[in-house]
């Protein structure tokens, strides 16, 4: 096995976990005063009947301890920091987690929306599926042993504090980023990856809209920090992550690319490249019973990632709307936390599924041959 430096990563001292995490950030980070590291209004919960969702001082302090419990194979680090200068924790999966194996590598990412919690929740699902699996059932400790999994719970954990800040839910999307003295506040973090940025009326030139997408191409610092760590993935000229799946709420949907037009094919996508999206994106909608279409359909969005991780990376990405289905109303994504559970596990088989493609995702179009030698 090809065996490489850690590079880009820094790995998060079990100290930065503990109740003194936004000390450290802190200390990352000049120009910050302490109002913008603390929890707004003092939060330190979900509203009342929500608490068995994470904030990001329990995803923090939940993934460190899974971490510490099993060393062999789980490794936390950061991508970066947010706006307001919290660490956005990445973890690894993989047996010989501290080295760098020549295994293909699938990325799995929550919460681009900060009142979509159920994704942080899903991503941390995940996380337990793989290491309770580990070592009792085999497929998930095939899984894990020829797979690096890489896992961000909360890409956007100023919003999603914003979102639970004084007791009761905000239905707040955007990032935390100012956009100037007197203009609404935030960048919708799914309009601001560069891919045909701004192409198509998917998104918004304007502050106050919920799909503002920006001044620029990542001008977020949360998308850039996603940017920089997939971009770290290129070894050798190639691309290591292969598949990657964004958990989002809600509608109970499997989208692929592209998300900016209605086209199946052309900026890169060939008929081949479609049809291995619809083969996986199909299949894992058998398997969690949700509904299977190109992105364009539900409604086209611009600068958003899947058109970014395949348009610019090549990686054969995923958008999944979590629970609930279609409708809902305006607190469609505040799930009810006895729901946690049954609604994050009815999709570990969809993950082991694409997983189980990343050596090849060719393969379920008969064409590994072809283009994986
Ligand atoms: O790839 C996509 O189609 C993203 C859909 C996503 C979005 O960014 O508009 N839907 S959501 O905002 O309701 N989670
Ligand atoms: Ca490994
Ligand atoms: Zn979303």
């Amino acid at each position: 096995m090809r065996i490489r430096p850690t590079g880009l990563l820094i790995v998060i001292a079990t100290c930065v976990l503990m109740p003194a995490q936004v000390g450290l950030a802190r200390t990352m980070v000049s120009g910050l005063d302490d109002a913008t590291l603390t929890v707004p209004g003092g939060t330190t919960d979900f509203p009342p009947g929500y608490e068995d969702y994470h904030t990001y001082a329990e995803m923090m302090a939940d993934i460190t301890a899974i971490a510490a419990a099993h060393p062999d194979i789980v490794a936390v680090s950061s991508i970066g920091l947010s706006y307001e200068g919290r660490e956005i924790p990445i973890v690894k999966i993989s047996d010989n987690v501290n080295v760098d194996e020549n295994e293909p590598e699938i990325l799995i990412d929550g919460l681009h929306h900060a009142r979509e919690h159920l994704a942080t929740e899903q991503a941390l699902e995940i996380i337990s599926m793989l290491v309770d699996g580990y070592g009792t059932n085999p497929r998930i400790t095939r899984l894990v042993d020829t797979r690096v999994w890489w896992i961000i719970p909360m890409v956007n954990p100023d919003g999603s504090e914003w979102d639970i800040h004084g007791g009761h839910f905000h239905r707040w999307r955007k990032n935390r980023q100012p956009n100037g003295p007197g203009q609404p506040i935030g960048t919708d973090l799914n309009r601001n990856y560069s891919f045909d940025w701004g192409c198509c009326s998917g998104s918004s030139g304007h502050p106050g809209s919920e799909y503002y997408r920006g001044p620029a191409p990542f001008s977020a610092p949360e998308t850039q920090d996603v940017r920089d760590f997939v971009e770290s993935r290129v070894i050798g000229g190639k691309q290591q992550i292969t598949v990657h799946l964004t958990f989002h709420s809600t509608g109970e949907e499997v989208l692929w690319p592209w998300a900016h037009t209605s086209a199946t094919t052309g900026e890169g996508m060939t008929r081949d490249d479609h049809r291995v999206f619809v083969a996986l994106g199909t299949a894992m909608a058998q398997r969690n019973g949700y509904t299977a279409e190109q992105s364009d359909k539900l409604y086209p969005t611009d600068g958003d990632e899947i058109d970014w991780m395949f348009g610019a990376q090549g990686i054969f990405s995923f958008t999944i709307e979590l629970y609930p289905k279609g409708g809902g109303g305006s607190n469609r994504w505040y799930t009810p936390e006895s729901l946690i559970g049954p609604e994050t596990t009815r999709n570990n088989s969809a993950v082991l599924y694409l997983a189980s493609k990343a050596d090849c995702p060719w393969k379920v179009i008969g064409k590994a041959a072809q283009y994986c030698g």
